[in-house]
């Protein structure tokens, strides 16, 4: 697993900062966003740094896949019934301000303030 020591989101996978979490596995962890734009807004993290969606090959498929299937997965134990959104923002135009790959899954009642 790699890590980067400057990394904000390798130092909520090493316990260094605190996060709000909702899963952990080996390979993943799921934390509330710090700034929601929704009644429920998580990220999904691989646990190994990966900066940016750009930055990931072919042996990362079934890590990439895992996140996915996931994500609908606690947005029903969360009790998410109307709909939701997964979105990974890459890259300076993309949007991305944390350089550690992120899937925001975003739901709950509208209006959200965002989208
Ligand atoms: P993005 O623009 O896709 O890079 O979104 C980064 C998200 O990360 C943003 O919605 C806020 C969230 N975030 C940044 N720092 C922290 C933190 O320390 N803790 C938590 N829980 N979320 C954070």
């Amino acid at each position: 697993m790699h890590t980067d020591p400057d990394c904000i989101f390798c130092k909520i996978v090493a316990g260094q900062i605190p996060s709000k979490k909702v899963y952990e596995d080996e390979d993943v962890l799921a934390f509330h966003d710090i700034h929601p734009w929704a009644p429920v807004h998580f990220l999904i993290i691989p646990k190994t740094h990966i900066a940016t969606m750009a930055d990931v090959t072919p042996a990362e498929q079934t890590l990439m896949g895992k996140m996915m299937v996931l994500a609908p997965q606690l947005m029903a134990q969360l009790g998410v019934t109307g709909g939701f959104r997964q979105i990974i923002n890459t890259g300076r135009d993309g949007g991305q301000e944390v350089y550690h790959l992120h899937m925001h899954v975003i739901g709950g009642p509208r209006p959200w303030s965002k989208g």
